[in-house]
């Protein structure tokens, strides 16, 4: 099948998830074509079945919004045509759905007729999505979209409850691939980051308000006082330098290291002994998985699509949204001694193999042939 994704090819969940899902798909066959304003951050390679195309905004110094979403449906229309694509996956619903709708109406004018399947992440619902000024634009376009899917049955039912949607949303988890993980590195450069007796633990994300990334600090700090240990920071983004601000005040400025961002998530998790992820919302939690897969157990808040991920007990603990104590003390009883870090180790990577690729992709498939019927319906 030729299929167009649209996404956002910055550092985020749903950039990665739209380009691991395009990679994969090329490897099965499928052409594909990424549709964004600039290379997806994960894709380095591009092959015989993965195009770029890259959507162009031309300043114009009238506008004071330059209309984004006007240059990806024309470029979606003429990618469309050119590659005769079969269907078009759009990842976050804004403004991506909304611009597919124009691009599938554009073509229909023409005769042609492109189904469009939407990915719905979470923030374009939970945070973005519900706000008044949005809400009508993004309710239509999910409305309009020939299939739509959820990354966790929580987002689901936040969706449900927050618009009035007509049509079905199946819910399609994210996904890591475990054969990429499996050359688990021998040399994990873990001395360059902390002594040999003390624990690695890791936050990943982009330093946005809705990571509290106060509490991944303070719930850092409360272990390191019983628990020698160091806190990596990987990411960028609104919240770092406060963050740096307050391991000063805190005075363990030394013990913390700030990364920025990475391509090298893998060997950063290879060396970790534990993820901290205490979001105030998440609707599924891909760094968590990713954390899983490398056998790092995870202490997270209980908001949102992350208890589908991390079982509590088993592969880390889940506390209330801003519960600094609790989770210090559930940390500082995973790596309290190495038996018991090891048991949560093997935990997490169990059950992240739930979520291996080779279960997932066939599902998008699933939806991808469900959604071509319908173009022959309507053709
Ligand atoms: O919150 C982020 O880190 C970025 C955001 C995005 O839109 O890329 O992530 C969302 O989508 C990810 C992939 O499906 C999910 O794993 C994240 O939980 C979700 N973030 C939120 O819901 C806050």
């Amino acid at each position: 099948m030729k299929i167009a994704i649209v996404c956002y090819p910055t550092f985020g969940g749903s950039g990665v998830v739209a380009t691991e899902l395009g990679i994969a798909l090329a490897n099965r066959g499928h052409e594909v074509h990424f549709v964004t304003y600039r290379q997806p951050v994960r894709l380095e390679l591009l092959n015989n079945n993965i195009y770029f195309h890259e959507v162009h905004v031309p300043e114009y110094p009238l506008f004071h919004y330059q209309p984004y979403e006007l240059a990806l449906s024309s470029k979606l229309v003429d990618t469309i045509k050119l590659y005769n694509i079969d269907l078009l996956h759009v990842h976050y619903a804004i403004p991506h759905a909304y611009a597919g709708y124009m691009a599938k109406k554009m073509l229909e004018e023409e005769g042609i007729y492109v189904p469009m399947v939407t990915t719905l992440h979470g923030t374009d619902i939970t945070l973005v999505g519900k706000h008044p000024f949005y809400k009508p634009a993004v309710n239509f376009s999910i409305n309009q979209s020939d299939v739509v899917t959820s990354v966790s049955e929580s987002l689901k039912q936040g969706t449900l409850e927050i618009f009035d949607i007509k049509n079905e949303i199946e819910v399609i988890p994210n996904f890591i691939d475990k054969n990429k993980y499996k050359n688990t590195f021998t040399d994990c450069q873990r001395s360059a980051m902390a002594k040999d007796d003390e624990r690695i633990i890791t936050h990943i994300s982009n330093f946005r308000k809705v990571k509290r990334i106060p509490d991944v600090i303070k719930v850092f700090n409360k272990i390191q006082e019983r628990i020698p240990s160091k806190l990596i920071m990987v990411g960028e983004g609104p919240e770092k330098e406060g963050a740096e601000r307050l391991c000063e005040d805190l005075g363990i400025g030394n013990k913390v290291i700030f990364l920025g961002n990475s391509n090298e998530i893998d060997k950063i998790l290879c060396f970790s002994d534990l993820f901290l992820l205490p979001s105030q919302t998440e609707s599924f939690g891909l760094a968590a998985l990713e954390a899983m897969i490398n056998k790092v157990p995870v202490i997270s808040s209980n908001t949102g699509g992350i208890p589908e991920v991390n079982v509590h007990g088993v592969t880390g603990f889940l506390s209330d949204i801003g519960n600094i104590g609790e989770m210090a003390e559930n940390a500082i009883f995973i790596l309290k001694d190495d038996e018991t870090l090891e048991k949560f180790k093997i935990n997490a990577i169990k059950e992240a193999e739930k979520f291996d690729i080779l279960k997932v992709l066939p599902l998008y498939e699933k939806v991808y042939e469900s959604a071509y019927k319908s173009r022959l319906k309507n053709a």
